[in-house]
This record gives structure tokens, C-alpha cells and sequence, in this order.
């Protein structure tokens, strides 16, 4: 289903290159996949979610209070749509294939004062998807580089595969964070341009660093997609609940998540 906030993003197929690309490397950078008007719309409805539920950074509170605004397509209708039918849908429908569920979405903010740092991690070490081919996406909101805490990444170490252990349910419940210990020479900082994304693998090492900059905020909306048959394998393999988007599922119950919700 098509509506009127597709004006704001940019569709693109993957070429095979991309593809290719993807493989080897574990991430492809996406270019702007919104659009001027698409930006400026994201950023207000993304703040007016924020402000209703965070205050200013305090150093007292954890990185999850701080810094993350879980399921924000229930908060802001233009995340809804660009996480449900936005490029990105299509996006991991090239990569994993032709069943695709929404896996997770969230702003990741770190707005200027915020100097915590996010370590070294997989994102299936927070929390383990099986079939091992979901992936995440960042689209910047803001113009990112080292100075106000950007991604960093390890170009192809997906390929080492799931790094033990992962967090278990007690752990996500305890908000415990993860920090591997992570040889960094072949590591590499990632800068984005506002209304670009990146898409990279779930097992790609990455972190970010602190916003050490006292004028710009370093707002990310962050997104995973997975096979809609994926499941979770620290909650007794039951099946991640996530909007199908694409395709067919074995899971009655991921097939009537969300559903009405459009
Ligand atoms: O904030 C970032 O740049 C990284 C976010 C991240 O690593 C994550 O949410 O998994």
C-alpha cells in the first residue's frame, strides 16, 4: 500500500555490485534515502516523540534512558510508514529475501552533552536472531562524523560469525550492556550525511563514541529487519514479534502482529 508520505524517500534497487558488496563486507553504505521535505517531517515528528518522553541528557541515568525510544513507529506516523513500506523494506527484502518482518525500531539519540559511549557489539549479542541474516539500518537525521559520536565499524568481521555469549532474556531485562574486547586496527569510523542510511549485517562489530560536541545533536533512527520466520533463540526460540511486511510466515502469531496497525 502506497500513501502520500512516499514523497519523502528515495527507492533504489541494489545493483549486483551492492550486493556483492554487502557479502563480502557486511555493510553497504545507502546514500540519502529521504529526501529534503522527508528529513525536515522525520526530524519534527522523531523530536515531538522524544521531548514527550526524555528530558536533557543526565549523566545519573543509563544509556537506555538516555538514548533510546524504543518502538517509535507507534509515536510518529511517518516513522510507521517509512519503516513498513519505506526503501529500506525493500532493502532487506534484496539481502535476506522474500519474507521480511520489521525486527525492531528505535531512535538512538545522542544529543549534545551525551558523552556515553555505546561498545563493541553485534546486534544479534542483544539479541540473537536465527536465520543469521537479519540486518540493521541507520538513517541519520543529523550530519555525523567523529566529533559528535558517529558509527565506527570493522569492515567484513561478520564473517567471524555470533560472538558468545550473547545477552539472555535476565540480561535484556537487566539492561546489562554489551563490550567485546575487539582488535580495532582494522576498524574505521563511518560518517553520514543527514538523511542517509547504512545497512549492515547482525553480525558486524560496531560502536559508537560519545558526542563530545557542545553544538550538535547526533540523532539516528535505528531499524532492523529480519526473515519472518526468524526467532529468538534467548527466549526458547519463540518467534521474534514484528510486523510482516513482505512474503509469507510459518508463525500465526507474527502474521497477526501489528495488523492493524498501517
Ligand atoms: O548509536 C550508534 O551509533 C550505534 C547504535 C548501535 O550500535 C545500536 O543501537 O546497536
Amino acid at each position: 500500500m502506497k500513501n502520500s508520505t512516499h514523497a519523502y524517500f528515495h527507492f533504489n534497487s541494489l545493483t549486483a555490485a551492492q550486493k556483492s558488496d554487502y557479502s563480502q563486507a557486511g555493510y553497504l553504505t545507502l546514500g540519502r534515502v529521504l529526501n529534503d521535505a522527508g528529513l525536515e517531517e522525520m526530524r519534527r515528528q522523531c523530536m515531538d516523540a522524544w521531548s514527550a518522553d526524555k528530558g536533557a541528557f543526565d549523566g545519573s541515568k543509563s544509556w537506555l534512558q538516555n538514548s533510546l525510544l524504543t518502538d517509535i513507529h507507534h509515536r510518529a506516523a511517518i516513522v510507521r510508514d517509512y519503516y513498513y513500506r519505506g526503501p529500506l523494506v525493500d532493502v532487506a527484502e534484496q539481502l535476506i529475501g522474500p519474507n521480511i518482518k520489521g525486527a525492531t525500531s528505535q531512535l538512538t539519540f545522542k544529543l549534545r552533552g551525551n558523552t556515553m559511549a555505546f561498545g563493541w557489539h553485534q546486534d544479534n549479542s542483544y539479541g540473537e536472531l536465527d536465520p543469521y541474516n537479519s540486518l540493521t539500518t541507520l538513517t541519520a537525521l543529523d550530519d555525523t562524523d567523529e566529533s559528535n559520536g558517529c558509527l565506527w565499524i570493522v569492515p567484513r568481521s561478520h564473517q567471524q560469525g555470533q560472538v558468545e555469549p550473547g545477552l539472555t532474556l535476565a540480561h535484556k531485562k537487566a539492561e546489562i550492556s554489551v563490550a567485546l574486547s575487539v582488535d580495532e586496527s582494522q576498524a574505521i569510523p563511518v560518517p553520514m550525511r543527514a538523511g542517509e542510511a547504512i545497512v549492515f549485517h547482525c553480525w558486524m562489530l560496531h560502536k559508537s563514541e560519545g558526542n563530545s560536541s557542545l553544538d550538535r545533536d547526533r540523532r539516528i533512527l535505528f531499524m532492523r529487519y529480519a526473515d519472518a520466520d526468524a526467532v529468538e533463540v534467548y527466549n526458547n526460540r519463540q518467534p521474534r514479534l514484528g510486523k510482516l511486511l513482505r512474503g509469507h510466515t510459518k508463525f500465526p502469531e507474527v502474521a497477526a502482529f501489528e495488523q492493524s496497525l498501517q
